[in-house]
Parts: C-alpha cells; sequence; structure tokens
C-alpha cells in the first residue's frame, strides 16, 4: 500500500484539477509516438502518423490522448486503492491490446514534460517528485496484471 502525504495529495490534485484534458493529453500521447516511434505500432487505425507534424495534427491523437488522461484522472480519484481501479485496464492492456508494458513509463514520462512545459517555475523539484511517484504507482498498477 502506497503512503501520500499531505503534500503529495494536494499537489497531484491541484495538477489535474488545472490541465486541460483536451489538450495535455494529446501532446503527451503525441511526444510519445513521435519521440518513442515504435509506440506507432499499436495505433495502425490511428491513420496518418507519418512524421512528427502529422502526428501532432492528427485528431485520433488527440482523442486518445484524452482517454489516457481520463484513465488517470481514475487514478487521482482513488489514490489509495489505483491498484484495484487499474485491474481491468492493465487486463486489457496485457490481453487485448498487447502493449509492452515498457511503454507506459515512456508515456508517463511524456506527461511530465507536458506537464513541466505548463507549470514553468511552479514545477519545483518537490511538485515533480509529487507528480513522478504519482505516475510510477499508476505504471506500477497498469503492469499489475502482466504475467
Ligand atoms: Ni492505453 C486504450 C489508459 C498507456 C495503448 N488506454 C486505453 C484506454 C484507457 C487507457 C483508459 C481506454 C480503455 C477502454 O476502452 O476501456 N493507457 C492508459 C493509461 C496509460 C496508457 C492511463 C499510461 C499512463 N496505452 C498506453 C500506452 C500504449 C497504450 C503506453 C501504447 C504505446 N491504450 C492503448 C491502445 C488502446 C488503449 C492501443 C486502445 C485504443 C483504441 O481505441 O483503439
Amino acid at each position: 500500500m502506497v503512503e501520500w502525504t499531505e503534500f503529495e495529495r494536494s499537489t497531484i490534485q491541484s495538477i489535474f484539477s488545472k490541465l486541460d484534458y483536451d489538450v495535455a493529453g494529446g501532446k503527451a500521447l503525441a511526444r510519445c509516438l513521435v519521440v518513442y516511434p515504435w509506440t506507432q505500432r499499436y495505433f495502425g487505425n490511428f491513420g496518418n502518423l507519418y512524421n512528427a507534424a502529422a502526428i501532432m495534427g492528427n485528431p485520433k491523437v488527440a482523442a486518445h490522448g484524452k482517454v489516457v488522461l481520463q484513465g488517470l484522472d481514475k487514478a487521482v480519484k482513488n489514490m489509495d486503492n489505483i491498484k484495484a481501479a487499474y485491474k481491468e485496464l492493465s487486463v486489457l492492456h496485457s490481453e487485448k491490446l498487447n502493449v509492452d508494458p515498457d511503454n507506459f513509463k515512456l508515456l508517463a514520462d511524456c506527461l511530465t514534460i507536458v506537464v513541466a512545459a505548463q507549470m514553468g517555475a511552479a514545477f519545483t523539484a518537490e511538485v515533480q517528485a509529487a507528480f513522478q511517484k504519482f505516475l510510477a504507482v499508476a505504471v506500477s498498477s497498469l503492469c499489475r496484471q502482466y504475467y
């Protein structure tokens, strides 16, 4: 069971309350697809992912980025039991989508960059630590149903 300090809880709630899921999710997913091009293999039905400009402007990438953030929102709302909250999502990524779980961390890192760029100086080392701890727990919970 993960322990959260009051600072960590309030920081994570605050970051997500200010995130525009429509914009930030798409930016994070697009960055992941550009920087780690092998992640494109799971999105064969998304149409044109030919280069960075195509990925950034692809409406399916934007829409799916929002879905991913809504998935993280579920973790924010269940911070004391992310493992249970993510059980079905983990089974889905493992057994149906066959996503290599190493990729979860890559997407999480891309989201960290998007949030850091948005927050600027307010993204202090302590805020980063809290945010990355949260993402690490989410990633670990997404990996739980893999074997
Ligand atoms: Ni992921 C579908 C959440 C990382 C590939 N993903 C979802 C859905 C959620 C979600 C929510 C929708 C589920 C449903 O329809 O019931 N994904 C998350 C979260 C992370 C994550 C919270 C990590 C932070 N997913 C990834 C990564 C990849 C990925 C890293 C591949 C590189 N996900 C997919 C694919 C789908 C998907 C593929 C199905 C897309 C579709 O609609 O066809």
